[in-house]
């Protein structure tokens, strides 16, 4: 892989971090490029070299160290979560665009443009694109206790307005992610209206999936609520994770959008 060089976990340096960015907002090939020297070399060095290819998309590094977020998430869950669930998304994303257009698309617009992806690969497409979406913005919306900020004045005026508080915002964002049922997502999205609203998704779907996502529009926010994401720390207890998540929301990220 691209990133065989980047030791998980490692502390985030420049270099990483213009990875992740890159990775995340969807330009694929600038975040293989980024990271192409030192991954070329590790090519080189294999027999099959010849036969390795990059690539469109690579597992993002973390912008803090994997136990940066403790005590709220572990970081053995940490590391689980992406080096194995994320990196799983990342690599059957990869095959199953393989030899397509798909291949040459950010993953944003291959989340937009899912429901037309061809029959053979779109249950594949769906799932492990929205996985690889959905995780990249994971690992930016949080931040360790006391450096996510606070709600930017505008977004703290639209949560008031729309939800009535930031308080009803917050209860009302958990019982979304408590009434999602088995696996999925609970989501701040802004409407193709401007308008701010609350959703789930079910499995890896997000809110740009248009034609598939029952609220479609950008999402904001999003609270992965799988159990891979709580069970260690958690068990069962769905409630206290999203309760939780609140002393390591990254507002300054939310904010932006
Ligand atoms: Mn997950």
């Amino acid at each position: 892989m691209a990133n065989a060089d980047q030791p998980a976990g490692s502390a985030p340096n420049n270099s990483d971090r213009r990875n992740f960015i890159a990775a995340s907002i969807g330009i694929a090939a600038a975040a293989v490029t980024a990271g192409s020297a030192s991954a070329a070399t590790v090519f080189q060095s294999t027999p099959n070299a010849s036969k390795e290819k990059k690539m469109p998309f690579t597992l993002p590094e973390l912008p803090y160290a994997e136990n940066a977020l403790e005590p709220t998430i572990d970081a053995k869950t940490m590391n689980i979560h992406r080096t194995k669930h994320h990196q799983a998304y990342v690599d059957n994303l990869n095959k199953a665009i393989d030899g397509t257009p798909w291949a040459a698309m950010s993953i944003d617009e291959i989340c937009r443009k899912t429901k037309d992806a061809p029959d053979a690969v779109k249950a594949a497409v769906r799932n492990n694109g929205g996985g690889h979406w959905n995780h990249s913005m994971y690992w930016k919306w949080m931040a360790p206790k006391g450096q996510g900020g606070a709600p930017s004045a505008a977004l703290a005026a639209e949560i008031d307005k729309s939800f009535g508080s930031m308080d009803n915002f917050k209860t009302q964002f958990a019982d979304a992610g408590m009434k999602r049922f088995g696996s999925g997502w609970a989501w701040l999205v802004r409407k193709a209206d401007g308008s701010l609203v609350i959703s789930s998704t079910p499995n890896q779907d997000n809110p740009l999936m248009e034609g598939i996502a029952e609220v479609t529009g950008t999402p904001l926010f999003g609270i992965d609520v799988w159990e891979h994401a709580y069970y260690l720390n958690y068990q069962n207890r769905r409630a206290e994770y999203l309760k939780a998540f609140w002393d390591i929301v990254n507002w300054n990220e939310i904010s932006k959008g």
